[in-house]
């Protein structure tokens, strides 16, 4: 090879080098010229056949078009990858004038709602809110509150037994329990609302789940009386019901009140003239409450005879059924979203 062929490689390999417009065709480019088996070790390898006088020019010549050809491949390859960027920016460039695509949320359950809203209620009338194990210990679910072992009235309640031998564990009948517990951590005044999961052993239909949420409240203080029982009960049937309710209380028996009530509203629907809902009485019962048994409060250490106490407890999904109209308690655990999907005020 003489310096003539020289010059024809290096035009050519300009010529292909501006021709290149990929990153593939300039990996190739450079295979060809600069790569272990490309035309400049080719080159290289012919020193041997060349005279003494010819060899160091000709040598000279060869690593002065490496040095150039490697220069000029950098500089070509910044132009490519370059163009190669612009073209990509341009084909995934995004129209932020198309309107957006639209992201389903999830809502919260309609139960969840209402625990929120009657939480709040509560604490603007000075109420706490606590929760507690759904899993407990039967005296605290029934025994400190006033229902002793082999009392009938414990069969009122179809309590799920976890474990029977040596301790008495069940998955609690109502949320009472965790009223006891802060009693016995807490000296009275004790204002709490405790909402939460409970469990019953039940045949189930349009009204009976074996899985409920509750609410219970517990006021304990001194001189507290009947009086304000009624009037914050009627509170918060109004703020959830509508300001212009009527109450009614009449008794009742639990046997963790004395006396004990069970407490309606004048039918929102029919206001009183009766219908179905109120399955034509004109009342609609809520919940039910009363003053707190003297034996409940001397099992927590409270001496019955400085303080008095008042409590309510009230099922949500009634609640919800008698706020929204719905007639069969197990829509709302079938995670149906036809259902679900109609409470969408997305938090409360
Ligand atoms: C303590 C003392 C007293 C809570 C009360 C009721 C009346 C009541 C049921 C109605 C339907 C619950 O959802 S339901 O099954 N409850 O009628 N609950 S008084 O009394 C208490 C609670 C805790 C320490």
């Amino acid at each position: 090879m003489g310096t003539d062929q020289l010059d024809q490689l290096r035009r050519d390999a300009h010529a292909q080098l501006d021709a290149a417009r990929t990153t593939d065709e300039l990996s190739d480019w450079h295979a060809r010229y600069l790569g272990r088996k490309g035309a400049l070790t080719d080159a290289m390898r012919q020193l041997g056949a060349l005279s003494d006088e010819e060899r160091p020019a000709f040598g000279k010549a060869v690593n002065a078009l490496k040095t150039e050809l490697s220069d000029a491949f950098e500089a070509r390859q910044e132009i490519v990858r370059g163009a190669q960027l612009n073209e990509h920016l341009a084909s995934d460039a995004i129209d932020v004038t198309l309107p957006g695509r639209p992201v389903d949320l999830g809502t919260l359950h309609p139960i969840t709602q209402l625990v929120r809203e009657v939480s709040s209620i509560f604490a603007h009338l000075g109420f706490q809110t606590i929760e507690g194990p759904e899993v407990e210990d039967a005296y605290y679910a029934f025994d400190a509150l006033n229902i002793p072992k082999d009392h009938p009235a414990r069969d009122v309640w179809d309590t799920i037994f976890v474990q029977s031998e040596s301790r008495e564990i069940v998955l609690r009948p109502h949320t009472s329990p965790m009223q006891v517990r802060t009693m016995e951590r807490l000296k009275p005044p004790v204002r709490v609302i405790v909402p939460g999961r409970c469990y019953r052993y039940e045949a189930l239909d349009a009204t009976h789940e074996w899985h409920f949420q509750q609410v219970e409240g517990l006021a304990v203080d001194e001189h507290l009386t009947m009086t304000d029982l009624k009037g914050t009960l009627a509170e918060f049937a109004r703020q959830l019901f509508g300001p212009q309710r009527k109450v009614r209380f009449r008794c009742d028996y639990f046997p963790f009140v004395e006396p004990g009530v069970d407490f309606a509203i004048d039918c929102m629907v029919c206001h009183g003239d009766g219908c179905r809902v109120c399955k034509g009485t004109g009342w609609i019962e809520i919940l039910g409450a009363g003053m707190v048994h003297p034996n409940v409060l001397a099992n927590v250490g409270y001496d019955p005879d400085r303080y008095t106490g008042w409590a309510f407890g009230c099922g949500f999904e009634r609640l919800a059924m008698l706020k929204y109209g719905i007639t069969d308690i197990r829509a709302f655990y079938q995670s149906d979203l036809r259902f679900l999907s109609q409470f969408d005020r997305a938090t409360a």
